[in-house]
């Protein structure tokens, strides 16, 4: 029976209008106790901080959800192109703060909860965030689940509910070690379970080829096992108004299966089977830019896309509509080629299950999806291997083929060269044949596009130039940006408060009014006021560095931060070449000139990827040398914070003074990291690389440190047959901090731990640290006079917060909007 009148028709059955969503002090103080009692029956007596915590986000919640349901109903009403999106990671953050910003609720919050003697922001701290990303690529797909909801866009966020996120990282005797991420333990109040909304979907097997009576040919893929996915869905509020979902799927085995098992009598093999089914969304996979190539996320990707699209389908016909039509009511961003078996799984739903021609199927399925690349470094660009896709999707391979087989006969008859076609063939011939989804996904797509202009060039001259040529008007840019309410209001009160006094609260929706800003960076008394805040975002960094580094930092030092994935590409090692470098003129009574200076690091190693980790020994070996050498340790400090996380971020990008951007030239396809330091007063040393580009552009040459070789420069030093050691001859300093590596004075007396690093840096260098190094250290000498003017500097901070408006997810999303989906935002308010 469907319930079809409006929600405004049940709330006035109760005298009540349904945007009375009970925003007061006193609603929310109630609502809280009530949750706190009745809903999780607790005696005050034995309250935790847990049930605290999980009350008033019950309480939330239920504020965020009315507004989701109103919005649904409103989107419905307007009947426009719907967006999902498509990712296999997603890095929301903790909620409840993002929450109360967006409801507006923060000073009727802290309120409720002082008249119960109860403070905010420690409740707030209880918060465990969703680690279901890796890094950039999951963080952007929350992002902009924030700005969808925020310019009122009906979109639905699908991916994957892991039951352990990213791994926890400590650090044990100085090396990166691992735990489970138990996020779930004390449970989510963020999510609605919808055991209602689940989808069986198949895996292995066979496909049977047939005639059927009426002629007709038809496929049946009859499977080796089933799984079924479930939908959790966690409501995601935009600034004042709309909610849209995210929708993650778990995991489970299907009845039958268990059932048929269990009538035979194994009941240890029924219960085996429920655990292998439910393997599947067990673990989020720790590589960033690298591939596993394991079976299991193979499966975890086809699963979630799988359940995603048979969701999109049922909607579509609920919504009274014809398949036929699919394309006009959706569009489907696929969040790099992770969830790119999507271009198959529409195609088979469509020509198998639905029994449309495959012409007509193609035409939707084209015109339904688009693709965003994420990253041109060859090891990052996704391949599945025939064979294993044959067992495991044995259909999809088949449709795969049918797809390339047409595809490169429309080549041949335009005439490529044979050298060409096999080039963009879908199937890469060398060696083990393996399916190459970047290709699957351009082709399968209306629009591609990189995340950055300079990225965007070099996919579409580079990684992918021969499509490029054949759809010239296929290929586009949305350089990235970031949730600027989160980054700048939710994590820093004082900052934002400054800016707010000043210019209005304007910016909270439209970023580039912080241009107001500018008529003031000259203004000594607003400079005064901005180094106030700076330094009290310092010194709360300092005590959380304390706790988890035990180093003991003086806030007034010029905090020089590199946070991000540790990668051999983003050269978290020239920092640490650098750092030496000072240590060892200190040493020599050359320090003079050096400005008081702490390091600090964050980040996450890929736990097999041995480089990276060997980078974060060398942090916390320089660290134990410099933090604990009377001679040095007044000017410098090091410091690597573990664990780096959403939560952990909101308190670094509001404390640093200088951000690190320091890859090599043509490798980082944006970053986003970069905008936040930006966005929250660092000034930022960095290569012309990503979207560094335009952030220079944006804040001006004079305010932004540039240093190192361009992406021609780089690509044209290897084609010259780069030969890194010439550099070691040739600079005095750069051997001796590189031999100092050696040398045993670091890592406890062990000449050999630096050794592999030593020698790669010396034999290849594949990033061209030692050809770079001059120029950064160069420019780091320079930064460090200028500090010494805490004007100047100030100033320059001032103006990059000015000028960084256009990097706000709510910008990217409207490009998307309009140069990619075709939809307009959906105006929910007055
Ligand atoms: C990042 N990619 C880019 N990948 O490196 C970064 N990869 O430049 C960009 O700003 C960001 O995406 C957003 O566009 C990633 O973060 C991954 O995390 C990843 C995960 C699994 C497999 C491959």
């Amino acid at each position: 029976k469907s319930h079809n009148k409006s929600i405004e028709h049940y709330f006035s059955t109760i005298g009540e209008k349904a945007d009375e969503i009970g925003l007061s002090k006193e609603k929310i103080k109630k609502d809280f106790l009530q949750k706190l009692f009745y809903q999780l029956g607790r005696v005050p007596a034995v309250t935790t901080s847990n049930d605290l915590y999980t009350a008033l986000a019950l309480t939330v919640r239920d504020r965020v959800l009315r507004q989701f349901v109103r919005s649904t109903e409103e989107f419905s009403k307007k009947n426009s192109r719907g967006i999902a999106y498509f990712s296999a990671e997603y890095l929301p953050g903790p909620h409840l703060g993002n929450n109360l910003l967006n409801l507006e609720i923060v000073d009727e919050t802290r309120e409720a909860l002082k008249e119960l003697d109860l403070e905010l922001d420690e409740i707030i701290e209880q918060e465990v965030e969703p680690g279901l990303g890796n890094g950039g690529l999951g963080r952007l797909a929350s992002c902009y689940m924030d700005s969808l909801a925020t310019l009122g866009i009906p979109a639905i966020g699908y991916g994957i509910r892991y039951e352990f996120g990213i791994f926890k990282q400590e650090i044990k005797e100085g090396w990166q070690s691992e735990a489970t991420d138990k996020w779930l333990h004390y449970g989510n109040p963020w999510e609605v379970i919808r055991p209602e909304v689940s989808y069986v979907v198949k895996f292995g097997g066979r496909t049977i080829h047939s005639t059927n009576e009426n002629n007709k040919y038809a496929v049946e893929w009859e499977p080796e096992s089933e799984v079924v996915g479930t939908a959790y869905d966690t409501p995601v509020l935009g600034y004042q108004s709309n909610g849209i979902i995210m929708r993650l799927w778990k995991a489970e085995a299907t009845e039958s299966f268990d059932f048929s098992v269990y009538n035979m009598g194994d009941y240890y093999k029924a219960v085996e089977k429920k655990v292998r089914s439910e393997n599947i969304t067990k673990v989020l996979y720790p590589n960033d830019e690298n591939l596993s190539g394991k079976e299991l996320r193979l499966r975890q990707q086809y699963f979630f896309v799988s359940c995603s699209l048979q969701d999109m389908i049922r909607l579509n016909f609920v919504q009274g509509r014809k398949l036929e039509e699919f394309h006009e009511k959706f569009a489907i961003q696929l969040n790099d080629t992770h969830p790119s078996i999507a271009v198959a799984e529409l195609m088979r739903l469509l020509v198998d299950e639905h029994e449309m021609e495959w012409k007509q199927a193609w035409k939707i399925t084209r015109n339904t999806f688009a693709y965003t690349n994420h990253t041109l470094l060859p090891e990052a660009l996704e391949k599945w291997s025939v064979s294993l896709m044959g067992r495991l999707l044995p259909r999809h391979l088949e449709i795969i083929y049918e797809i390339n087989s047409r595809f490169l006969h429309e080549l041949r008859e335009k005439g490529l060269s044979g050298e060409q076609i096999a080039r963009m063939s879908l199937i890469d011939e060398h060696g083990e044949p393996s399916v190459r989804m970047a290709h699957l996904a351009t082709v399968g797509s209306f629009r591609v596009n990189g995340v950055s202009q300079l990225h965007s060039r070099l996919l579409k001259t580079q990684v992918l130039n021969d499509f490029a040529e054949i759809w010239p008007d296929k290929f586009t840019n949305v350089t990235n940006g970031v949730a600027h309410r989160r980054f700048l209001a939710v994590s820093n009160p004082g900052l934002s408060r400054l800016i707010t006094e000043k210019i209005g609260n304007g910016w909270l929706t439209d970023l580039t009014t912080l241009k107001r800003l500018e008529k003031f960076a000259d203004d000594e008394i607003f400079q005064k006021q901005w180094m106030e805040v700076k330094l009290e975002n310092k010194k709360l960094l300092s005590q959380l560095l304390e706790e988890r580094a035990g180093v003991k930092i003086d806030p007034t030092m010029l905090f020089d931060v590199q946070v991000k994935r540790i990668h051999e590409y983003k050269r978290q090692h020239l920092m640490l070449l650098h750092i030496l470098d000072l240590y060892l003129k200190i040493k020599d009574g050359k320090g003079e000139n050096i400005a008081p200076s702490a390091f600090i690091f964050a980040g996450k190693a890929a736990p097999g990827y041995f480089m990276a980790k060997l980078i974060i020994r060398l942090v916390t070996a320089v660290a134990d040398l410099v933090n604990n050498d009377k001679d040095v340790n007044k000017i410098l400090k090091v410091a690597f914070l573990p664990n780096f996380s959403v939560k952990q971020a909101q308190r670094v990008y509001p404390a640093a003074d200088l951000s690190e951007q320091i890859s090599m030239a043509g490798k980082e396809a944006s970053g986003t990291g970069n905008m936040k330091f930006a966005l929250n007063g660092a000034l930022t040393i960095g290569t012309l690389d990503g979207a560094n580009v335009e952030i220079r552009e944006e804040v001006g040459e004079e305010n932004f440190f540039l240093f190192g070789q361009t992406t021609e420069e780089v690509q044209e030093t290897r084609r010259l047959g780069y030969r890194p050691s010439k550099y070691y001859e040739e600079q005095e300093d750069l051997e001796r901090v590189l031999d100092f590596l050696v040398s045993g004075e670091l890592g406890n007396g062990d000449h050999e731990l630096f050794r592999p690093l030593y020698n790669n840096l010396l034999q290849q260098d594949p990033y061209q640290l030692l050809k770079d190094f001059k120029s950064y250290c160069e420019r780091k000498h320079e930064i460090h006079q200028i500090w010494k003017d805490q004007k100047e500097w100030t100033r320059r901070s001032i103006l990059n917060v000015s000028r960084v408006g256009k990097f706000s997810s709510d910008r990217s999303i409207l490009e998307y909007c309009q140069n990619i989906w075709n939809v307009e935002p959906v105006k929910l308010r007055d």
